[in-house]
């Protein structure tokens, strides 16, 4: 219909030309399309869609916490179980305390959403430390990085709510980050992490009056955290990076510490889904469990810092990506060189009655 509209009858050559034009404008249309929905959406589920998974989730009224054999969670240190909170830390100096899932996960994607509540009595940057999210090989190991042990083998997500290192002033606190760790890098809290993270973002997440949330997804090698912090009801993306490798069979659990200065750290909820991704026959075959934690950057950890977002992105295109691309490109060249052979053959045909 088009083609009439705008004269396709007119001659062949402008025909032609006309097809050309308008199979360029729809190539380029396709790869707009494919670069918009190639990087990251933020489809964080909103938990109904997915799975809940209860027997690594934490909810209220919090049964099945405890030391005996069939509990699902474990708790250390200073924590202490309420009927409407898990409170890691109290508001005050030098307590740490954890709590951990007892069943390993091994599911293969999934997304766990934290409720959590830091507050306290202290004033603007007179209040520490803070709480991580951990997903790793061993349990209830009491450390120096937030209550757990340094040198984990796994994932962490810091909510570092106090500021240690006096030069990095380019970002503001709290601030959360993420680290993957195979046992061989100490958490530098002098430079509150800087050296090791993955990438994060800053996060108004003490004293608030309404809840505060944090996503943690992992599916297909990605690592996205999200926040809900601001009484939105909605995720704001804060990390998200390819290339992240994790196996099965590791552990959830939470942790928080005090020093000179405290605050009480409360988990809510912790609630898991199961994401339901396919996976290749071979990623399917592979012992997931084998899996060495690492990442596979563009760049360092530490060139990230020159990265005002925090964030940087290293998944490469897709097979279909990459075919589309090639086709465009084909088409193109293949309706320019028939328009071109076309309008060759024209003019030679009018410089013969010329002559
Ligand atoms: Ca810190």
């Amino acid at each position: 219909m088009a083609f009439r509209e705008e004269g396709c009858y007119e001659s062949f050559p402008g025909c032609l030309i006309k097809m050309c034009r308008l199979s360029v404008f729809l190539c380029s249309a396709l790869v707009l399309l494919v670069l918009e929905v190639g990087p990251v959406r933020c489809d964080i589920t909103d938990g109904n869609a997915e799975h809940l998974k209860r027997e690594h989730s934490l909810m209220k009224p919090y049964q099945g916490v405890g030391s005996s054999p069939s509990s699902q969670w474990d708790f250390w240190g200073s924590t202490l179980v309420t009927g409407s909170y898990v409170r890691l830390t109290p508001d005050e100096r030098s307590k740490q305390g954890s709590i951990w899932n007892t069943v390993p996960c091994y599911l293969k994607d999934w997304e766990m959403h934290v409720q959590f509540k830091v507050h306290g009595s202290g004033k603007k940057n007179l209040h520490g430390d803070g709480i991580a999210i951990w997903y790793t090989k061993d349990r209830l190991h009491p450390g120096p990085v937030f209550g757990n042990q340094d040198q984990f083998v796994g994932l962490s997500i810091f909510v570092d709510t106090f500021r240690n290192d006096l030069h990095g002033m380019d970002r503001s606190f709290p601030y959360i980050s993420a680290m993957v760790n195979n046992g061989s890098v100490s958490y530098d809290h002098g430079k509150d992490g800087r050296s090791s993270e993955l990438g994060g973002c800053s996060a108004e997440i003490r004293n608030r009056d309404h809840d505060t949330y944090l996503a943690v997804r992992y599916s297909k090698g990605r690592l996205t955290i999200m926040v809900d912090v601001d009484d939105k009801n909605e995720w704001k993306e804060c990390i998200d990076i390819g290339g992240v490798r994790l196996p099965t069979g590791y552990f959830f659990g939470a942790s928080a510490a005090t020093g000179d200065l405290s605050d009480n750290h409360d988990i809510i909820s912790m609630k898991l889904y199961q994401l339901m991704v396919e996976h290749t026959p071979e990623e399917e075959n592979l012992d997931w469990t084998k899996i060495e934690p690492s990442v596979s950057l563009l760049k360092s950890p530490k060139d990230n810092i020159d990265d005002p977002t925090g964030n940087f992105r290293g998944t490469p295109l897709t097979g279909w990506k990459v075919f589309l691309l090639l086709l465009c490109a084909l088409l193109g060249i293949v309706v320019c060189a028939v328009v071109g052979a076309v309008v060759f053959q024209k003019r030679q045909e009018r410089n013969k009655r010329f002559y």
